[in-house]
């Protein structure tokens, strides 16, 4: 019998992928444990949620170092003490060096909230809105030294309509996150996908463009 792969959650704030995250663990305990919850983030809410299901939280405040670089390195070591086998960026809202997303190339996964290659960094569903686009959604991808633009594992789309505020978009997008994320964990966790060449791959073949969410599961 295989053993669970060891995962390392990264937050800044709510954690509530981080959330649908452990509900979905509890579902699939043979594909994988939360083995630790790392906040940049001493108020982020997402560390009172692992505390609640016992697991064990670090908070490492970026503002007592003197360069991302040392940082980054705390980080590092932090995870290396641990058999870590699959870093999650969940929320997470520090920019990454190359020499961090370098060590952990192919273990290190984001979640972004946009349609990438578009609106890559942040106030993404206000872009959406003000270019007056009529789809938006998430990217799912491999971690890598240039922000946000390693290779898309699956998205997942919703519509704009001209009733959509901020706000009533960033729920939408979350909800479809929340059903996502645990989906491409499970993945990973069962040998499915790989980091491989600068690609993605799943079940041994590239992926030419992105899997869609609504292809792999029926709502
Ligand atoms: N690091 C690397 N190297 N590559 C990626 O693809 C990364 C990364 C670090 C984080 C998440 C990302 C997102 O999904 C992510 C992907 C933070 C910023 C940012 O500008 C941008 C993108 C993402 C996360 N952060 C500011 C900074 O100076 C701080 C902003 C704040 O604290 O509110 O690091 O969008
Ligand atoms: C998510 O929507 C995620 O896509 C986004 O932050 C939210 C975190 O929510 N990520 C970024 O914007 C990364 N720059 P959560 O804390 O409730 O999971």
């Amino acid at each position: 019998m295989k053993q669970p792969i060891q995962i390392a959650v990264l937050i800044s704030g709510s954690g509530s992928n981080l959330q649908a995250i452990i509900d979905h663990q509890k579902q699939h305990p043979q594909d994988y444990e939360i083995a630790l919850v790392i906040s940049n983030k001493a108020n982020a809410y997402g560390l009172i949620r692992a505390q609640n299901e016992h697991i064990p939280t670090k908070f490492i405040d970026h503002t007592l170092f003197d360069s991302r670089e040392s940082f980054d390195q705390t980080l590092q070591q932090t995870i290396d003490k641990r058999q870590i086998d699959l870093i999650v960026l969940a929320g997470f809202m520090r920019i990454l060096t190359p020499q961090f997303t370098q060590h952990f190339l192919g273990k290190m996964i984001n979640i972004h909230p946009s349609l990438l290659p578009k609106y890559t960094g942040l106030n993404t569903h206000q872009r959406a809105l003000e270019a007056g686009d009529t789809e938006h959604g998430l990217s799912i991808h491999f971690v890598t030294p240039e922000l946000d633009s390693g290779p898309v594992i699956l998205q997942a789309k919703v519509p704009i309509t001209p009733q959509d505020t901020e706000k009533s978009l960033k729920e939408k997008v979350h909800q479809q996150e929340h059903l996502a994320y645990p989906l491409v964990i499970e993945w990973f966790a069962q040998g499915k996908l790989e980091f491989k060449d600068h690609q993605t791959w799943f079940e041994q073949t590239v992926l030419s463009k992105p899997q869609q969410l609504h292809d792999v599961i029926s709502l």
